[in-house]
C-alpha cells in the first residue's frame, strides 16, 4: 500500500478528485491535478459555493476567490474576480506569469481576458433564484453547512511526493460587495510547504483569517503534530476564545509528507473525499461540537 499519489479536497467532491486523481495517473504533476480538479466544481452548475452557479453577492453579483500553491512554495491568487469561470486557472497564470502573487477586482479580470479567459454571467437562474427570495428579508446569517457549503480545497501529491493546493469559491452566500474571505490568502484558506505538509480550510471564512489557520496546521506539523492533531488544535484555537458560539462552522483537511491525513471541523455537516490506492471515497472527520 502506497500513501500517494493522493488526492484529499474538502466537501463531497468524488468528481474532482476523480479529475485530479486521473491527471497524477497519467504522469500530471500535483500542480495540473489540482488546477484540474478544481475546474470540475467551477463549472459545475449545481455546486451554489464556487464558479458558475455561485450565489451572489447582496448586490446580486457573483464575486470569485481562488489561490493555489506549488511544490517550491510559490503562490498566486485572484480576489472579487467577476465574469470568469475558472478562477484558479486565473491564479495560476497570475503565479506563472507575472511578477505579483495576488491580483483584485477588475485588474484580475482584465489580466484573465488578456490571458484568453472567456467573459461569461456566472449568475444562474436558481441562483438569482435564491438571491430574489433572500432579498425579501435581507437577513445576513450564514447557515451553517448550507450557504457555507461546497467551497473547494483540494491537496495533491504526485508520485514523487510532491505537493501543490488549490482553493476556489464564490465566497459566502449574500455577503457585502466587496468581501474578500479566506479561501485566497495565504496561509488562511490554503497553505502548502513540500518539507512538511499541507492544509486547506473550509466555512466562516473571517475565522480562519483571524487564526492564519492552515498556516498554523502547517506549522503544527512541523513541531511534530500528525495531521490529525494539527486540525484539531487549529480548530481548537477558534474556539477558545468564544467556546459557546455555535452559529458557524469551520472545516480543515491536511497531509503530511508522509501521505497521512487529518480532518476536523466545528459541527457535524462537513466531509471530505480522498483518492488514495486507487479509491475515492467521501469521509465524515470528528467535530468539536457532536
Ligand atoms: C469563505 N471559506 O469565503 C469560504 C466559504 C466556504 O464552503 O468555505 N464555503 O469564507
Amino acid at each position: 500500500i502506497n500513501n500517494y499519489p493522493l488526492v484529499i479536497a474538502t466537501w463531497d467532491v468524488k468528481n474532482a478528485t476523480a479529475k485530479a486523481w486521473d491527471v497524477l495517473q497519467k504522469g500530471g504533476s500535483a500542480m495540473d491535478a489540482v488546477e484540474k480538479g478544481c475546474n470540475v466544481e467551477e463549472e459545475d452548475p449545481a455546486n451554489s459555493s464556487v464558479g458558475y452557479g455561485g450565489l451572489p453577492d447582496r448586490e446580486g453579483k457573483v464575486t470569485l476567490d481562488a489561490c493555489i500553491m506549488d511544490e517550491k512554495g510559490n503562490y498566486g491568487s485572484v480576489v472579487f474576480l467577476h465574469n470568469i469561470v475558472n478562477a484558479i486557472s486565473v491564479a495560476r497564470k497570475v503565479m506563472e506569469k507575472t511578477p505579483h502573487v495576488l491580483l483584485a477586482g477588475k485588474g484580475a479580470e482584465e489580466f484573465a481576458l488578456s490571458q484568453g479567459f472567456k467573459s461569461q454571467n456566472l449568475l444562474t437562474e436558481n441562483a438569482k433564484k435564491a438571491w430574489e427570495e433572500w432579498k425579501v428579508k435581507s437577513e445576513y446569517k450564514p447557515i451553517i453547512n448550507i450557504e457555507n457549503h461546497d467551497t473547494i480545497g483540494m491537496l495533491t501529491m504526485d508520485k514523487n511526493g510532491n505537493l501543490s493546493g488549490g482553493c476556489t469559491t464564490s465566497g459566502l452566500a449574500f455577503k457585502m460587495h466587496g468581501r474578500v474571505g479566506d479561501s485566497p490568502i495565504i496561509g488562511s484558506g490554503l497553505f502548502v510547504d513540500n518539507e512538511i505538509g499541507a492544509a486547506t480550510a473550509t466555512g466562516l471564512g473571517e475565522e480562519v483569517l483571524k487564526t492564519v489557520g492552515s498556516f498554523l496546521v502547517v506549522e503544527l506539523m512541523r513541531q511534530g503534530k500528525t495531521p490529525q492533531q494539527a486540525c484539531e488544535e487549529a480548530v481548537h484555537r477558534i474556539m477558545k476564545k468564544q467556546p459557546d458560539r455555535k452559529d458557524f462552522q469551520v472545516g480543515y483537511i491536511a497531509v503530511n509528507k508522509k501521505g497521512e491525513i487529518g480532518a476536523y471541523a466545528i459541527h457535524p455537516g462537513f466531509s471530505y473525499t480522498v483518492y488514495q490506492n486507487g479509491q475515492n471515497n467521501n469521509v465524515i472527520p470528528k467535530t468539536y461540537f457532536s
